[in-house]
């Protein structure tokens, strides 16, 4: 039995295949990993897989899969998983784009405990190399699109990875298009996540095959993860859907709060209601402050902001803001659209909230 599958997907990489192949077995000979190399290929039209058969003369750990028929990427990987060989898997681009140096340290995290590892370009100590701007452009499109399901994730779009084989087991993945990851990281089952920094090389040999209909697979897959989290009480994207329930009804609970303390600050301490409606405001603030940082985020592990102080700071600052944006829509809408002034303020309200829960997500409830 092997410790560990890397999965390589292929398609026309006679310029890549052989160093790639060499220089995964060595990593893995040097930690005295017993690696299963499986390539993965869409029946390329080039010497790709003459060179894989010669590989596998010397070397007994090396395989390949040639897939006929469905042609693409994740569809591949999604089928290295089925013929993969031991308990963790690790997917690797065959162009150099991703170290394979990474690849001890990233099954050593499966082993303490980890479900997921992600070779991360977008956290601190990560980046990418030689990438015209319009790759950068769709990658961080993507990159953020990945996010609104999965935001403690820098990286939820990298091909270089590595899972645990109970994650995919059972998981019905529908992989299209590019983004594998996105897919296990949606209908998969784990828990526990961890990224590792990585500098991402363009390739130097061979050509690309990103193409403009990705883009468009890829919104619909996104659409599709969530459709899946709505049903699926026990994925990960669903997580994010509970926290964003709670805060709406931690939100709800501020108003009464709020209209409670203006009612008992007018009518018994005779204050003046000019000056009680901002002390009202700031307790509906504490209120709500509380709430989400006990309930809302209470099971939280290594946050990014660890002193509650500051996180109540920064939960005010935004919530100031999103008070701002609430009464500039409703201003914009009542004076140039000639708004119902209840239903602008509703509108008001609704977007204000989108602003509070997604900048709090990123600033003040963010894993480390
Ligand atoms: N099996 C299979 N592998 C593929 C397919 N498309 C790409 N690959 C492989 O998947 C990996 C990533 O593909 P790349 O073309 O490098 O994608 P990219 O890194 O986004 O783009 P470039 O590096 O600019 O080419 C490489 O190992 C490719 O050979 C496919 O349709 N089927
Ligand atoms: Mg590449």
């Amino acid at each position: 039995m092997y410790d560990l599958t890397v999965i390589i997907p292929t398609f026309n990489e006679e310029a890549n295949i052989r160093n790639i192949v060499l220089a995964v077995d060595a990593v893995c000979h040097e930690h005295s990993l017993l690696g299963q190399i499986l390539v993965v290929d869409d029946n390329s039209s080039d010497a790709t897989i003459g060179i894989v058969h010669e590989l596998m003369r010397t070397n007994g750990n090396v395989e390949i899969l040639i897939r006929e028929k469905d042609h693409g990427l994740s569809q591949s990987v999604a089928d290295g998983f089925c013929h993969a060989k031991s308990d963790v898997f690790i997917v690797i681009d065959a162009d150099f784009s991703h170290p394979p140096a990474l690849i001890p340290r990233m099954y050593e995290e499966i082993r303490n405990g980890h479900d997921i590892v992600i070779g991360s370009r977008y956290m601190e100590g990560g980046g990418i190399r030689k990438w015209p701007l319009k790759r950068r452009i769709i990658s961080i499109g993507a990159t953020f699109l990945g996010r609104l399901l999965f935001p403690d994730i820098t990286d939820p779009v990298s091909g270089f990875f590595a899972v645990r084989k109970t994650v995919v087991d059972s998981a019905p993945l529908k992989p299209r298009g590019y983004k594998i990851l996105l897919e296990v990281l949606g209908k998969g089952t784990w828990e526990k996540d961890k990224e590792i920094p990585f500098e991402f090389v363009d390739r130097e040999t061979g050509s690309s095959k990103l193409k403009t209909r990705t883009i468009i697979e890829y919104a619909c897959q996104v659409a599709d993860i969530t459709l899946y989290s709505f049903v699926n009480h026990g994925s990960a994207a669903w997580r994010e859907w509970k926290r964003i329930f709670k805060f709406g009804i931690v939100g709800l609970t501020g108003i009464v709060v709020n209209l409670g303390i203006l009612y008992f600050l007018v009518e018994f301490f005779s204050l003046n209601k000019d000056l009680a409606s901002p002390v009202a405001i700031e307790f509906s603030i504490l209120n709500n402050f509380i709430w989400n940082d006990l309930w809302t985020f209470g099971s939280y592990g290594d946050r990014k902001v660890s002193s509650r102080w500051h996180r109540l700071a920064a939960f005010t600052i935004v919530s100031v803001g999103g008070a701002v944006i609430n009464y500039a829509i409703f201003l914009v809408l009542t004076t140039w659209f000639a708004v119902y002034y209840l239903a602008a303020q509703l509108i008001g309200i609704l977007i204000a909230f989108v602003w509070n829960f997604f900048i709090n997500r990123r600033l003040t409830w963010i894993r480390k």
